[in-house]
């Protein structure tokens, strides 16, 4: 039987492209150039399986053109906001994901950003290297601490919870959160649930964001939601960009309305808002929330696990559609 053909729309770890080369007839993206929307109606023409990415959009219109050879969509990527769900599964097309292999990075550097944010890094990195630091002071530069502060996680799905783990054991915080939904699982750390995303907006210090992006979710964190929170407050978004009002948002820290702010994706990646850039009081990340060698790898290999059961017709380990 010939090897399914899989088309890799990204530059992958080395690891995860050998095992393609070995089990599929492969087409990688050797230079990492993101596919035009041309490229990828080329590729859902050519290929049985295409492994994607966040940078890819598989629109309605994409995989609701007749005649494509793809069944499965294996996304590199817990996230599926960048795959129009129903369309795929109109289209026949199975969809897979990969979580929990991202759930420790993305918590790891959701805290990162809490830390950056409440210590005034960014801030106070650039004033000592634009040579502006008049030395030691005892009463400038002070951040907020985190023992006894609360943290609001909105969404507590496996990252929320590692997150807020990592909050209330590591650091001493109060965790209270949002969730569409009770818990289905026993936490190992107190935890209060509060009924609205502006309950924990209004009572927290720091912010956590961890919901899925697209859909309902566009601009969930709207204004009004901003403007509850309290202006010694602190928003973190390791989630989507889209998720939030972002010109809200930079109203809220331009203004001083919140404390500031700590962000690793945007709502037009890679465009980020001039004015955003201009502040001081956020620290702006290129969405690398799962970007550690060994998660990406595990994240790729679990691609590639996805595609190879597909083709086995054996269940997918992570199926979204
Ligand atoms: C991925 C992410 O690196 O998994 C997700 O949802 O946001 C990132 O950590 C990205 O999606 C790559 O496609």
């Amino acid at each position: 039987m010939p090897l399914p053909r899989v088309i890799a729309t990204r530059k992958l770890p080395a690891p995860v492209e050998e095992r393609l080369r070995t089990n599929f007839t492969v087409a990688l993206n050797e230079d990492d150039t993101p596919f035009t929307p041309g490229r990828l109606a080329e590729a859902l023409r050519q290929a049985d399986g295409v492994l994607c990415a966040v940078t890819d959009r598989m629109s309605a219109d994409l995989l609701g053109t007749e005649g494509l050879q793809t069944r499965v969509l294996a996304n590199f990527g817990v996230g599926v906001n960048n795959i129009d769900l129903a369309a795929a599964e109109k289209a026949g097309i199975a969809v897979g994901n990969t979580p929990d292999v991202l759930t420790d990075a993305t918590a790891d550097l959701a805290i990162a950003l809490m830390l950056a944010a409440t210590r005034r890094m960014y801030e106070t990195e650039k004033m000592l290297r634009e040579g502006r630091w008049q030395g030691f002071s005892l009463t400038a530069q002070l951040g907020m601490g985190l023992s006894g502060k609360t943290i609001g996680i909105v969404g507590m799905g496996r990252i929320g919870q590692a997150t807020a783990r990592r909050a209330a054991l590591g650091f001493g915080m109060k965790v209270i959160y949002y969730n569409r939904s009770p818990l289905r699982v026993t936490l190992d750390f107190p935890a209060e649930r509060r009924e609205t995303i502006e309950e924990v907006m209004a009572e927290a210090d720091v912010v956590s964001l961890h919901i899925p992006g697209g859909g309902e979710n566009r601009g969930r964190i709207s204004a009004a939601m901003i403007a509850a929170m309290k202006p010694t407050a602190y928003l973190v978004n390791t989630a989507r960009g889209d998720v939030v009002e972002e010109p809200a948002l930079i109203a809220a820290l331009a203004e001083g309305r919140i404390a500031g702010a700590g962000l690793d994706v945007f709502a037009e990646e890679p465009k980020v808002p001039a004015e955003l850039i201009a502040l001081d009081n956020v620290t702006l990340l290129p969405h690398i929330g799962s970007a550690t060698l060994e998660t990406r790898t595990a994240m790729g290999m679990l691609a590639v696990d996805n595609l190879e059961a597909f083709f086995a017709g054996k269940p997918m380990p992570a199926r979204v559609v």
